[in-house]
């Protein structure tokens, strides 16, 4: 025989420990006063901030790549070097918030002869973000030069790409 109790269960009552706005349906970590859905997501502190996955705290790897080209292989003194960056989301899913890259020219001596912070901040699904670098070739003198793109994300660094060039004597007239 089987005896079934019909009772009536009263939904839980909302709880918000750490008193934050955000009760327990709302809240991913409800003794954190830091972490509920409107807190901004903080790249590589351990701790998923804004309780959004698609916001993630570790990039996973392979999820970004990068690379740079300059407009030419070879530079005169005194003439204007392009160097384009690109910087693509493999991701379907993830909105990457807090990349920050940097450009640096070194030397052959492995000096670094200018460096230039890239604006990268966020990739959204699927995103691109491209931007060129201009120089003059003033300050380099005769040399094979290195043009190198971090991006990091938080202590982690998320891609590296680079491009060789030269600058050589302009021919006498
Ligand atoms: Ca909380
Ligand atoms: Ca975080
Ligand atoms: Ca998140």
């Amino acid at each position: 025989m089987t005896v079934i109790l019909a009772g009536k269960e009263l939904p839980p009552l909302p709880v918000d420990l750490d008193d934050d706005g955000f009760d327990q349906t709302a809240d991913c970590d409800d003794n954190n006063v830091d972490v509920n859905p409107i807190m901004p997501e903080i790249p590589g502190n351990g701790l998923d901030d804004d309780c959004n996955t698609a916001t993630p705290d570790e990039l996973p790897a392979g999820s970004i790549e990068c690379t740079v080209v300059t407009d030419k292989r070879n530079y005169f003194p005194h003439t204007l070097v392009q160097a384009t960056i690109t910087i693509l989301s493999n991701s379907d899913d993830l909105s990457i918030l807090g990349l920050e890259g940097d450009l640096a020219i070194v030397d052959g001596d492995e000096r670094t002869v200018f460096e230039e912070a890239l604006a990268v901040n966020s990739l959204p699904p699927n995103g691109r973000y491209r931007t060129t670098v201009i120089f003059n070739s003033q300050a380099l003198p005769v040399d094979t030069y290195v043009a190198a793109v971090d991006i990091n994300f938080a202590a982690q660094l998320a891609c590296q790409s680079d491009a060789r060039f030269d600058v050589i004597k302009r021919p006498p007239e």
